[in-house]
């Protein structure tokens, strides 16, 4: 049968703005049988299927709705007002990743924490600009413990998604709420996601939502394009309290010669493989650049025992 263009997200989206809100269960069955008829590739083009496998990523345009993204930054920020523990210690990194006996961080993998950024205090210990413009980020089980990013973390069209690329039984690992402040805005290096969500074979995959722009001025995404059929190069592995970054391979990290920056609007998705390299700059500029994220492993897939985020407590979940 034909493949038809339709940008199935948009119908999605108009089934969901005629039904009430809680029936988008049945707006993605609804997409989902209609577009099988059709034999198109549900949410995903079959060339956006083809640039994920050959270059690592792929993004879909402005698909989630402006009041989705209002939702979860208004979420984002009332948990940080809620959030009272001031403590200097609550910094975030990605400089060394030893991080043996803190707590605050292995507590995080089945909880709600929130994480200073690197440059938030001053010599003096105080906070260098407002305290909501300090934080970095919040982690890292949002999508089981806060109803609003739990109900948007399982949406049926992000199972629909996952689908396209393959993954037959999702099981959603992590979520973070990443602010990326104004001036202080603190670098992520260049890294690959399988490093933390270590499965044999390799299955983990980011979903990555620019809750507002995201530009060269304020840090966005660098991927190296195709970088993900190149080897894993680290393990970040937990052992009783103790953190390590194991090296596998000495294959040097991508520069921004190399790498591709992704600029994207908000409401934008990016999804990219486990294996695929990532980086993300200081932002010195005026504006945020929020984003949330998903990580996603294939449940046929074994999960490594000395990964350092473990679902112990919480449930281990896909898509509605
Ligand atoms: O948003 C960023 O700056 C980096 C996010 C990232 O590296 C990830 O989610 O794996």
């Amino acid at each position: 049968m034909a493949q038809t263009h339709i940008p199935i997200w948009k119908f999605y989206y108009y089934l969901n703005s005629i039904y009430e809100k809680n029936s988008r269960e049945y707006s993605a069955v609804i997409v989902s049988c209609v577009s099988r008829v059709l034999g198109s590739n549900n949410m995903l083009s079959n060339e956006q299927v083809s640039q994920y496998q050959d270059q690592g990523f792929v993004v879909l345009d402005e698909i989630i709705e402006q009041s989705t993204l209002d939702q979860l930054k208004a979420q984002a920020a009332h948990i940080v007002q809620q959030w009272r523990d001031d403590s200097r210690s609550h910094t975030f990194t990605t400089e060394h990743n030893n991080r043996s006996g803190d707590d605050h961080f292995l507590q995080s993998a089945e909880t709600i924490q929130c994480f200073f950024e690197e440059e938030a205090f001053n010599e003096e210990g105080e906070l260098v600009q407002e305290r909501a413009l300090c934080i970095n980020k919040i982690g890292h089980a949002l999508h089981e413990l806060d109803p609003v990013f739990e109900e948007f973390s399982h949406l049926p069209l992000l199972g629909e998604i996952a689908a396209d690329i393959g993954i037959k039984q999702p099981q959603i690992r992590q979520s973070m709420y990443i602010f990326k402040q104004p001036r202080i805005g603190g670098v992520v290096n260049w890294h690959q996601d399988a490093t933390f969500f270590y499965t044999r074979p390799q299955s983990v995959v980011t979903f990555w939502f620019a809750i507002e722009d995201a530009t060269l001025e304020n840090g966005c995404l660098w991927v190296e394009r195709g970088g993900h059929k190149g080897p894993l190069r680290e393990r970040f592995n937990l052992d009783d309290r103790t953190t390590s970054m194991v090296s596998l391979d000495d294959t040097p990290w991508p520069t921004e010669q190399s790498g591709q920056p992704v600029e994207v609007k908000a409401g934008s998705i990016v999804i990219f493989q486990g294996r695929l390299p990532h980086y993300s700059a200081p932002n010195r500029s005026d504006k945020s650049r929020q984003a949330f994220t998903l990580h996603v492993t294939e449940a046929s897939s074994e999960y490594a025992s000395e990964n350092w985020l473990q679902a112990n407590e919480l449930p281990l979940r896909g898509f509605n």
